[in-house]
């Protein structure tokens, strides 16, 4: 039996101080992803892009912020529309943008869960914990909240009111290597589980990804991956707004993948932060199709068939 998935692109850069995020489903397209779901046995259907209409321009007591009207209307555009394309399909597969794109899909897969009186988990794969309200970034890059958001954390009420919230103990974050201070306070707080990459160094991916699908499993939970580019280590994935040094390698990224392809948990995916302007030849695009690919059931014999040269 062919499991069905839909693609919506979220040409969303409003979060990100670089502008090229815009161009991630088009990059994506490009390389191809549908087919590659479709030579694995899955039913793919396109659903487009999501669009916004014009806003007027917002302020807002912290004045680092940037784009906040049009991240808001995005941000409700997209609770819509991800909601909907969960109703289509088995999986969802939603193409940044930048990752305030996830204040967007999460919530809405947070309903989708609700319905089925089931829980959601998020697996959030970035290098950035993205845990600051509208209050305490810095650097006003809204792509920098939406885990804040969709946790229900204070000071974000300029932002669409949400309806379905993630409980934080249901969320586990891995590979995360750059936090500010705010944001750590945070952490602590509200006990977010993290797993920074000195602890993937320690233990390696596998042992805190398996005790964390064991949770969701035992929780009979749907499963939503937010895989931030930049989770990758900078010199496989350039494609990026905001490298950090010390990523996941190309093997630790299939590994989760193949990890979560056989554990038939994943009920939704966020591919973010993809920047077409700043990648070589494709090579970024190409391997997030690669990786999605290995999610949806690519086995290790198969991969890398495409070559750069
Ligand atoms: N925490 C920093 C950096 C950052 C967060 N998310 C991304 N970069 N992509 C900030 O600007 O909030
Ligand atoms: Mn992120
Ligand atoms: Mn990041």
């Amino acid at each position: 039996m062919s499991r069905t998935c839909a693609i919506l692109g979220a040409p969303i850069e409003t979060g990100a101080s670089q502008r090229g995020c815009l161009m991630g489903p088009a990059s994506l397209r490009t390389a191809e992803i549908d087919s590659e779901l479709r030579a694995l046995g899955w039913d793919v259907t396109d659903l487009g892009d999501v669009t916004i209409a014009p806003v007027a321009p917002q302020t807002h007591a912290n004045p680092a912020l940037h784009h906040l009207a049009e991240t808001s209307a995005w941000i409700t555009a997209l609770q819509k529309a991800a909601f909907e394309a969960g109703k289509t399909c088995d999986v969802p597969i939603f193409l940044g943008g930048d990752h305030s794109m996830a204040a967007g899909t999460v919530p809405a897969m947070a309903r989708r869960a609700a319905d089925e009186g089931r829980p959601l988990f998020v697996l959030w794969l970035d290098a950035h914990p993205d845990m600051h309200t509208l209050a305490t970034t810095e650097s006003g890059n809204l792509h920098g909240t939406p885990a804040a958001y969709f946790t229900a954390q204070e000071d974000c009420e300029a932002y669409p009111a949400l309806g379905h919230a993630v409980d934080p103990a249901n969320i586990c974050m891995m590979g995360i290597r750059s936090v500010d201070q705010a944001e750590r306070e945070r952490i602590k707080k509200i006990g977010l589980e993290v797993h920074d990459m000195r602890a993937i160094d320690e233990t390696g991916v596998l042992p805190p990804l398996q005790a964390f699908l064991e949770r969701v499993k035992a929780a009979n939970g749907m499963l939503h991956l937010s895989f931030d580019v930049d989770f990758l280590d900078p010199s496989i994935a350039p494609a990026v707004g905001t490298t950090v040094p010390g990523g996941a390698t190309f093997r630790e990224a299939h590994l989760i993948m193949e990890t979560l392809c056989d554990s038939g948990l994943v009920t939704s995916l966020d591919l973010v932060e993809l920047n077409p302007f700043l990648d070589e030849r494709g090579r970024t695009a190409v391997l997030l199709c690669d990786l999605t690919a290995s999610l949806f059931g690519r086995r290790v014999m198969d991969r890398m068939t495409r070559s750069f040269g």
